[in-house]
């Protein structure tokens, strides 16, 4: 189908220079914890139902967890915290990730990142970004006939996320709502493909939350409640 051939294109990308000698330096070098692994090395494609009412949007593949594991979020300690929260709210199978054959599913939810590949330091370049983006806008328009609400991991997934929207046709406030954990924003979507109308029109929620990097989830910024209620709140949105 349509997303199976986008993710086949995907996983060929070799756009970003500094992103492909990086993911690719990584996978040889390897952690010594997963020093008999075989990384996976590429872009990583979108993870999830085909057929998503919430998307979740992150930053970019973690260099020891999604570029090992070839999967979203699968195989570092923040997609532990995400996929546990996932599974507290009734919409994954399994409460963890740990490689892209381990019989995980979603049920409603997505998982995309806006840079595919992962990048030193965690920081794509302005460049990179702008070099990804229409990869997410592909996606978008495959998968977002449904789609209700938007989840955003961290300040720069809420800014990804809006640009994202913004370039599929939703109304993008003047000023941009700001980011905070549990901001949320509705966005008009009569003039996108995405949303579809639910019972007060048709409208994509944007909902922010701390990014469950060990950075937050570590010093008690981000709670285990706090990432689940967020999440419960998508899922919310994304039944109505
Ligand atoms: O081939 P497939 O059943 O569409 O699943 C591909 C891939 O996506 C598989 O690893 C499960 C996952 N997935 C999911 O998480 N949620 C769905 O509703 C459908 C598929
Ligand atoms: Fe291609 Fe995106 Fe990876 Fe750049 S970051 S090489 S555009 S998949």
């Amino acid at each position: 189908d349509a997303l199976t051939a986008l993710d086949r294109r995907v996983v060929e990308c070799r756009a970003c220079p500094r992103l492909v000698s990086w993911r690719e330096q990584v996978a040889r070098e390897k952690r010594a914890a997963f020093a008999h692994e075989t990384y996976w090395g590429r872009p990583v494609p979108g993870f999830g139902d085909p057929e998503p009412t919430v998307l979740v949007v992150g930053l970019a593949p973690a260099a020891h967890g999604a570029n090992r594991t070839g999967r979203m979020f699968t195989g570092d300690p923040s997609g532990d915290w995400l996929f546990a929260a996932l599974h507290a709210v009734g919409v994954a199978r399994l409460p963890t990730a740990t490689s892209a054959d381990d019989g995980q599913e979603l049920t409603g939810f997505r998982l995309c990142a806006p840079v595919r590949c992962a990048p030193p330091a965690n920081k794509p370049t302005p460049q990179e970004r702008a070099t990804c983006a229409p990869w997410l806008d592909e996606e978008l328009a495959l998968v977002g006939a449904r789609v209700r609400a938007v989840v955003a991991l961290g300040a720069i997934g809420w800014g990804a996320a809006l640009r994202a929207l913004g370039r599929a046709g939703v109304v993008v406030p003047r000023p941009r709502p700001r980011f905070g954990h549990g901001a949320q924003a509705r966005l008009d979507a009569s003039s996108s493909a995405l949303g579809g109308a639910g019972p007060e029109g048709d409208a994509v929620t944007l909902v922010g939350s701390y990014h469950p990097s060990r950075h937050n989830t570590a010093t008690g910024r981000l709670t285990a409640p706090m990432l689940e209620e967020v999440l419960g709140r998508a899922r919310d949105l994304g039944a109505t």
